[in-house]
């Protein structure tokens, strides 16, 4: 093997600021080495890098609990524990805010990554058993089958999607025990809801009650035992998935809601009943009414009835609402059929409003669960966030949901960027040395593509939407075009006419992770978000208490209708600028997972596939900017007590106190490495990893003579 580095024990580096060379090759090879030996963890300084082993390696019990419990990141094997360790320490010891930000694409181990992190969180605290944080604990354990039911798809790239994006926050009381936190979701890919492609499944929800509801509950709502009857399950042709059991989920979803006293039980039986309802919308179909006037009807009566009856509205109101709309036009009310396709249209509208506000109402009841109580011993707690957020994604067509999606991950790695270099500024600052600047590539071009005010993506698609007329999505690419020519990160066919790996309703962003390639079709729909007031007001009227307060915005008149509501592709930028900002007052620890292979398989390491995400994951310039500086530091205590065996003036006794620098120094001295460092206000600074390769085999070399030493020590007490 040639990655290089001081290695005694054959699994690669542990630091990749310790690799010989830093190049691509090195840092993969080095990655899987340690991936083929069963080590999945490495780091970058503090940052941790995660390889998914798709097996279970044995390694979150309790005694490696143990083993990380307070110690210092260095002190043990690169591990997840760690990193949630560090966070939880500055928390504690120095009431700091920490988050820790999980990143990789999808597939790369992100929510098995942030679920261990909350167990070992929950089993490091409340040592003394204290009863409501066991009861916080428990609900913040629990609540995970649950959000992943309602939030999770099988996708053809992992068995268990996370389709939302979801930051955590713990609050902790001064003795370091959790008392609450709070949930918040971004973006839901509810058009999954309706539609889903070949191989990949609707929300594990759906799978789970008609897999696991028990016979009296689904003949009350009228649905059978067989996702394959139902248009809004079976499009994927992937009902059964062999890693997944909906039963035993159901099961243990139930009792998750029993469990947490904020899901009245009436509430949870309306809850499936949403769910039912959502299930019998899928079969309901339009055809073409016989006369002229263009209206349709409904020809699936049975589907129309059960979820008119799962809704608790009349069969006649819900019928109505789908094939007609209510418009106000010229100072008059007036009704307008729909044609088929605008009855489909209607009908999945419904569909995606109805579980994007339910599974609103899930999070907003965990949270009540887990809010923190109003009392002061509370209220100045500290708080370790956890982002769990959907990676960069590519597929055959991408819409407006991948561009939010890839914007959001060029928003996190802008942070990462910022954060990593401020960080390493400060300590040199704060250290009083100097600091030479390295350059990388700052995707904040790119963000400022998308969400600047008036020339950014976003804003001339919210200008194309605020348009009256007839204002397509090819004219909305129209305007891209017109606004964007030129810039670095933008092309389209329009504007490259000979590119013929784009279609004349397509644009290219060129991403910090790649170029990715958007079909404009559909965005105007998809950012307009348009629910026609007839349905809210139908539901608004539902005898079902549950629904009716899914829709407050039922109630409105029309006069309040017709202000525009704001659109997804706004209140997406806001909700961004909000989690970042968040972010940014939080001291971040980083973990980057990585996907070594697209077959789920524990002995593949695909170096192509790993290549790309550690070239876009920016992990090399990650190192290199770890690196340019100094490859390693270390507190002074800790680097005497390491290496004081190599120097016959500081073994076995060094000097202690002010003059441990002194100890430190002695050490470099006698090893003739002195001039390869320099030294901070508390820490040891060493340039290149070599010198720190050399004490490594120094110390080896040395370890003989602590033994004998330990036996005279020994023999002298006998
Ligand atoms: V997505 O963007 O939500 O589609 P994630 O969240 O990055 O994706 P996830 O955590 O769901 O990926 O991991 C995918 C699968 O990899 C899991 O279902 C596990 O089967 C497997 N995995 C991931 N991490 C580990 C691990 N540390 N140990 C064992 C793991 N298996
Ligand atoms: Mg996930």
């Amino acid at each position: 093997m040639s990655y290089g580095g001081h290695d005694p024990k054959g699994y690669g580096v542990e630091d990749l600021v310790l690799l010989s060379t830093i190049d691509l090759k090195s840092v993969v090879q080095n990655l899987q080495l340690r991936f083929q030996k069963g080590r999945i963890y490495t780091y970058i300084g503090e940052v941790l890098v995660a390889v998914n082993p798709y097996r279970q390696l044995g390694i979150y019990e309790k005694n490696t609990v143990d083993q990380y419990k307070g110690r210092e990141i260095y002190e043990r094997a690169p591990h997840v524990f760690a990193i949630a360790d560090a966070a939880y320490r500055s928390m504690k010891r120095f009431g700091r805010d920490s988050c820790i930000v999980i990143s990789g694409e999808s597939g790369a181990g992100k929510t098995e990554t942030s679920k261990i992190i909350m167990k070992y969180l929950a089993a490091i605290t409340n040592v003394r058993q204290q009863g409501e944080i066991e009861r916080v604990k428990n609900v913040l354990l629990r609540s995970n089958c649950i959000l992943e039911a309602f939030g999770c798809a099988k996708t053809n790239r992992n068995d268990n999607s996370s389709r939302f994006g979801k930051y955590m926050h713990i609050n902790f009381d001064y003795d370091g025990d959790p008392v609450g936190g709070n949930i918040s979701n971004y973006l839901l890919e509810k058009s999954r809801v309706v539609r889903q492609q070949e191989g990949e499944r609707n929300f594990h929800v759906f799978y789970q009650l008609v897999n696991g509801g028990d016979d009296n509950l689904l003949r009350q709502f009228g649905v059978a035992k067989d996702a394959k009857q139902y248009y809004f399950l079976n499009q994927g042709k992937s009902q059964k998935v062999a890693s997944i059991n909906d039963s035993r989920d159901f099961a243990e979803v139930q009792t998750a809601l029993r469990s947490i006293h904020t899901f009245a039980k009436e509430d949870v039986e309306s809850m499936w009943s949403v769910i039912a309802a959502l299930i019998h919308l899928g079969n309901i179909r339009f055809i073409d009414g016989d006369n002229s006037s263009g209206s349709v009807h409904i020809s699936e009566k049975a589907a129309l009835q059960n979820a008119a009856r799962c809704l608790n509205v009349t069969p006649d109101e819900l019928s109505k609402s789908l094939s007609s709309q209510v418009v106000a036009a010229h100072g008059d009310i007036v009704k307008k059929q729909h044609d088929v396709n605008a009855a489909y249209y209607t009908r999945d509208a419904l569909a995606k409003a109805l579980y994007e506000r339910l599974f609103s109402w899930v999070v907003s009841k965990i949270n009540e669960a887990i809010s923190v109580k109003d009392n002061s011993r509370y209220s100045k707690s500290h708080v370790i966030g956890v982002l769990d957020i959907y990676g960069f994604e590519i597929f055959g067509t991408n819409s407006f949901e991948q561009l939010c999606i890839n914007y959001c991950n060029e928003k996190l790695q802008q942070l990462f960027i910022e954060l990593v270099l401020k960080q390493e500024q400060e300590e040199y600052e704060r250290e009083g040395i100097k600091w030479v600047k390295i350059d990388y590539f700052n995707n904040k071009i790119i963000c400022d593509l998308v969400e600047v005010p008036r020339t950014g993506i976003l804003s001339i698609l919210d200008e194309a939407c605020a348009q009256i007329g007839n204002v397509t999505d090819k004219v909305f690419l129209g305007e891209l075009d017109k606004k964007l020519k030129g810039h670095q990160h933008y092309t389209s066919r329009n504007l490259k006419q000979s590119d013929k790996s784009m279609g004349f309703e397509e644009f290219r962003i060129t991403h910090y992770a790649g170029d990715v390639t958007y079909s404009v079709m559909g965005f105007m729909d998809k950012n307009k978000d348009t629910l026609f007031q007839d349905l809210k007001r139908l539901l608004y009227h539902s005898k079902n208490r549950l629904v009716k307060s899914l829709f407050p915005d039922g109630s409105k008149s029309m006069a309040e209708v017709n202000r525009r509501p704001p659109t997804a592709g706004f209140l997406f930028k806001n909700s961004m600028s909000e989690l970042v900002k968040q972010l940014a007052q939080k001291e971040p620890h980083y973990i980057r997972c990585i996907k070594p292979n697209e077959e789920k398989n524990s002995s593949i390491f695909d170096l192509e596939r790993v290549e790309h995400q550690v070239r876009y994951l920016g992990l090399l310039e990650n190192v290199r900017v770890r690196r340019a500086g100094f490859a390693h530091r270390m507190p002074y205590d800790r680097f005497v007590n390491r290496y004081k065996l190599i120097c016959q003036a500081t073994w076995p006794n060094p000097r202690r106190g002010q003059q441990l620098r002194d100890s430190c120094m002695q050490i470099l001295e006698s090893a003739g490495m002195a001039q390869d460092c320099v030294q901070g206000r508390t820490k040891i600074f060493i340039r290149s990893p070599q010198t720190v390769f050399r004490l490594e085999e120094l110390r080896t070399e040395h370890l003989p003579q602590v033994v004998t030493f330990l036996q005279k020590m020994v023999r002298g007490v006998q």
